[in-house]
């Protein structure tokens, strides 16, 4: 069986302007594919370090950095080749990533680490305590030019110490995760642990970093053997790197690029001066209802989306979610009815499996921002309705056992929080979501217990 190479398959590798951390397969889907599709793409070239599957790094090599993208459409599977991966590392390369970083024409530096992968604490700054971060920050104090580094915050000051060296010029930096002001949320990180490291770096930092905010959409599950199957079926070509995704998909940034950047909005990205009420609606509305699918679909015996939007218990929680959220949404009103139209309809995509368990993961993460801004402004108007509060109290159901298994690099805090009672389970999540409101107590015990007893019965 043949296997992908750019001699017959792809376009020459492109220069290295763009440094790209956490290779997984959202961002083959999504940056990656805008950046390949972009008018001049071959000026454009991505070097990529792998996050969690550092194996992706050789198997990409080995095909040139080369992959195929299978969309799943209504039309039926399209597979599509990406040329955009210039080089691919393991993320534990630094000797590679401090050289990219010290190259006046790398110009953009883009992330898709997580939300857990900023390393934040309760009030949004660097969290001092990780053990990650606090030996980031001791291996760059003895040696910032060669100490070895493992977080996220910890790489981009490897990397920006070794620019700052080279006098190697201004970039962007373009955080592609589900967070609310991501481009405010990174510079914090990173400024607080280049202040631990060496508190003259903040001043070149101002002067020569963008922080660019962005929102970020394509549904995109794990590689099914399915999907390898597919494209091996449709194209003859063995490529284990495959990526399936949905086809609809939506980038909009906002912020400056000093060096340059691909042209994207040509292949439909959109730049704009303020992403929040973009980013409100696409974390409140679509990934919202994911966590409100993944906690309490999966208590109902659901794995995927499309199995449990197709359940009507299922989709009506996600309706009432959508009211009260949609409630607090600054946009028009008809914009709001055709995204969730449209997200009903990705949702019931079934040629994607999108497992509820993997939405389900890193609920600690998750959770506070797609649920609590909602039921806060509710409880500003003395709104508690259910459909508010269902995604919190089936989070609670979720840690306590129920549903899809527990995956959260804060499970043993969870854990505590979720002990005894249904009562002072609820109480102690609710004190840690800072919503201490009395009125949201009973309204969340109920719907708990309910649930709890929906697991019971397997229904
Ligand atoms: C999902 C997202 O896993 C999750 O938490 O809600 O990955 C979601 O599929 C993407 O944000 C869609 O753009």
């Amino acid at each position: 069986m043949r296997r992908l190479s750019r001699d017959v398959d792809g376009r020459p590798a492109a220069p290295v302007r763009i440094v790209h951390l956490g290779l997984g397969n959202f961002f083959r889907a999504h940056a990656a594919w805008y950046t390949d599709r972009a008018p001049g793409a071959d000026a454009w070239g991505i070097a990529a370090f792998t996050g969690r599957s550092p194996a992706a790094a050789e198997a990409l090599s080995a095909q040139d950095g080369l992959y195929t993208l299978l969309v799943r459409g209504p039309e039926g599977p399209r597979p599509e080749i990406v040329s955009s991966l210039s080089a691919v590392h393991p993320g534990d390369d630094l000797a590679a990533l401090r050289d990219y970083f010290s190259r006046p024409e790398l110009a953009v530096v883009t992330l898709t680490v997580t939300e857990a992968g900023y390393r934040r604490a309760a009030d949004g700054g660097l969290d001092r305590e990780d053990g990650g971060v606090s030996a980031d920050v001791a291996a760059l104090l003895v040696d910032p030019v060669g100490g070895t580094v493992t977080t996220t915050p910890g790489r981009l000051v490897a990397g920006l110490l070794a620019r700052r060296a080279r006098g190697a010029g201004a970039l962007a930096i373009v955080p592609n995760d589900n967070v609310p002001d991501n481009g405010a949320m990174v510079a914090r990180v990173v400024t607080d642990l280049a202040d631990a490291v060496d508190p003259t770096l903040r001043a070149w930092v101002d002067d020569h970093v963008s922080w660019v905010t962005t929102m970020v959409d394509r549904i995109t599950p794990r590689t099914t053997d399915d999907d390898r199957d597919e494209v091996r079926s449709r194209t003859g070509v063995d490529d284990p790197e495959t990526v399936p995704t949905e086809p609809y998909s939506e980038w909009v940034l906002a912020g400056s690029f000093p060096g340059g950047r691909p042209d994207w909005e040509a292949v439909g990205a959109r730049v704009v001066d303020d992403v929040a009420p973009f980013e409100q609606r696409k974390l409140w509305l679509l990934n919202g209802a994911h966590s409100v699918l993944a906690y309490g679909a999966s208590i109902l015996g659901h794995e995927t989306v499309a199995d449990a939007i197709a359940d009507p218990r299922a989709r009506a929680w996600v309706e009432e979610w959508w009211e009260a959220a949609s409630r607090h949404l600054r946009l028009p009103a008809e914009e709001v009815a055709g995204y969730r139209d449209a997200l009903l309809a990705r949702f019931s995509n079934a040629s994607i499996r999108h497992l509820l368990a993997q939405i389900a993961a890193d609920g600690s993460q998750k959770v506070p921002i797609r649920a609590v801004p909602v039921i806060a402004a509710e409880l500003a108007q003395d709104r508690v309705e259910p459909g508010a509060t269902r995604m919190v109290a089936a989070w609670v159901a979720h840690l306590r056992g129920h549903g899809a298994p527990v995956t959260d690099t804060r499970a043993e805090m969870l854990q505590e929080l979720v002990a005894g009672s249904v009562g002072d389970a609820v109480d102690r999540v609710l004190g840690w979501l800072d919503l201490d409101a009395p009125a949201l107590h009973d309204v969340v015990v109920e719907q708990v217990t309910e649930l709890e007893s929906a697991s019971g019965s397997g229904t």
